[in-house]
């Protein structure tokens, strides 16, 4: 086995913290601290990272202080080769479940030393409803933070406070990025944190509307999260024991609108795109490399997969998704030389089938009501209004329903945030088809009224769906992809 092992180069002495992260996961860990780390090591500067989970794994919080926040990075190029680098970009970590550690995070940001927040905190850590950008009132921790705004708990409200905190010192805002998939996230994020000043503080909402800059970016780069048997395979093939540890692909990509008040890294130095808009990069990714997880991950599983890289060994999954991309994804993005998408779609295919990463199809299917509407439905009204197939995307919106399904008639858990209204929907219609799928179409945070109400999205959903229940998913797949060539 071929192993690259890169030390970090950083000075020792540690430097200010300029970043603070809110959710220090394995994508954090993998692709912003990376990118900083290699920043830091060319060119030094006052950008450490103080990196934050504000409401579960404190277990990472104190594994990584007991380490001295140093980590390994495993990218696997394939299995026999494999590049190990050092990471000490992150100098702090902290877990802001409780009321000492929020309070501590709370300093971190309203310090005049943070210039910018960065987070990863899922989609569904925003609180929006997936279809629009409206702030999820009626949900408990929202509600929460309205009652105690100086005591806030979730993202929204934690930089809504430190905002408050920062203004009433005469402290300039820091700059909101996040990178997170979804689609215009700067303009979501502020739309959160706006959405609650507008409940608590005008003065301070239009504050914000005014000073506080969101740019948006698109983040790139595979990071399954860690099972046990990719620790005993760092032991056994790299001799790396640390729990800190996090595989990754080698591929990385990170492209940021450059629109920051206070600064920020020379990024470029270490690869990094910084654009004036990045609508054209978010789209192309969300539609064609999420839009073909996302499939995966609710079709490859009914016939026996659990990871993305055995998904793909199947010519039928394989000529299905090649089929999505170039028919049911490129005909969406505009702007993009048709020739570019077809050598990203051939490049998109390699990377999923690298199997020195066990990306799980479960992790994939996590979140699917905040998922959809980027990868699936906006490109979705986009081919309906130039009257072009669906059949794909109507299939892969029948797996996940089917997905939901399946979980709530074997009782298992759906990991959504919404899973307890669309769990009822799947028990209430059991055995009725029909009514299920209207009842989903029905859910208008999720699927857009005008894209509900067509009434060919509605024929392809129905057709796709009873497809599904006769099988088998292969020759299924092999119709679908021969129909329309
Ligand atoms: P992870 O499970 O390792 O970490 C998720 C992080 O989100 C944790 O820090 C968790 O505490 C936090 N979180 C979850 N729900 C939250 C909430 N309601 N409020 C605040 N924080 C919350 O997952 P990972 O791999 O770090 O991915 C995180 C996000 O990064 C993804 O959802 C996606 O948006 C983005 N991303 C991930 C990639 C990957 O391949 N893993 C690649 C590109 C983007
Ligand atoms: C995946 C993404 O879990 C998921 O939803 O589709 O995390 C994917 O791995 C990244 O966007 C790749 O950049």
């Amino acid at each position: 086995m071929q192993i690259e092992r890169i030390a970090s180069s950083r000075a020792t002495d540690s430097t200010a913290t300029g970043i603070v992260h809110l959710g220090l996961g394995a994508f954090h860990r993998a692709h912003q601290a990376v990118y900083l780390e290699q920043y830091l090591a060319l060119k030094g500067g006052d950008w450490g990272i103080c990196s934050a989970n504000i409401r579960a794994n404190q277990t990472l919080v104190d594994q990584l202080s007991a380490a001295e926040y140093r980590y390994p990075v495993v990218e696997y190029r394939s299995r026999e080769q494999a590049c190990v680098r050092e990471i000490r970009a992150i100098q702090e970590a902290l877990f802001a479940g409780s009321d000492a550690g929020r309070e501590t995070l709370l300093q971190r940001l309203a310090a005049p030393d943070t210039r910018i927040v960065t987070l990863t905190i899922t989609e569904k850590g925003y609180y929006l409803e997936p279809s629009v950008a409206r702030l999820r009132l009626d949900d408990p921790a929202i509600q929460h933070d309205l009652a105690r705004p100086q005591s806030p708990k979730t993202a929204p409200g934690l930089l809504l406070e430190a905002l408050r905190r920062r203004r009433l010192a005469g402290i300039a805002p820091f700059t909101v990025l996040s990178c997170d998939n979804m689609p215009h996230n700067g303009r979501r994020t502020r739309a959160a944190v706006l959405a609650l000043a507008s409940r608590q503080d005008p003065e301070l909402h239009d504050w914000i509307k005014t000073h506080v800059c969101f740019p948006g970016s698109m983040v790139d780069r595979i990071v399954p999260a860690m099972t046990p048997e990719d620790f005993a395979r760092l032991a056994r093939e790299l001799d790396c024991t640390e729990p800190t540890a996090v595989i990754c692909e080698s591929f990385s990509q990170w492209v940021v609108e450059d629109n920051f008040s206070l600064g920020r890294p020379e990024w470029e130095c270490v690869g990094v795109q910084m654009v004036d808009d990045v609508t054209p990069f978010e789209t192309m990714k969300l539609r064609m490399l999420n839009g073909s997880h996302s499939l995966l991950a609710y079709l490859g599983p009914l016939a026996g997969y659990r990871t993305v890289a055995q998904a793909m060994q199947d010519p039928a999954i394989r000529n299905f998704l090649h089929h999505y991309m170039l028919h049911e994804a490129v005909p969406t993005l505009q702007g993009i030389d048709p020739a570019e998408l077809q050598a990203y779609a051939t490049r998109l295919l390699q990377r999923f089938a690298n199997d020195s990463l066990q990306h799980q199809l479960h992790q994939i299917a996590m979140d699917g009501s905040q998922k959809l509407p980027q990868r699936w439905l906006d490109g979705c009204q986009v081919l309906l209004d130039t009257h072009r197939p669906i059949a794909c995307t109507a299939l892969g919106i029948a797996a996940w329903i089917n997905h939901v399904q399946q979980a709530q008639s074997e009782r298992r858990e759906l990991n959504d945030p919404l899973a307890p209204r669309l769990l009822a929907l799947a028990e209430s219609h059991r055995d009725q088809p029909q009514e299920l799928l209207a009842a989903f179409l029905a859910q208008d945070d999720i699927f857009a009224p005008a894209l509900a109400a067509n009434s060919r999205f509605q024929e392809a959903l129905s057709h796709a769906y009873s497809a599904l229940q006769q099988g088998p998913l292969p020759e299924l797949l092999k119709q679908l992809t021969a129909h329309s060539d």
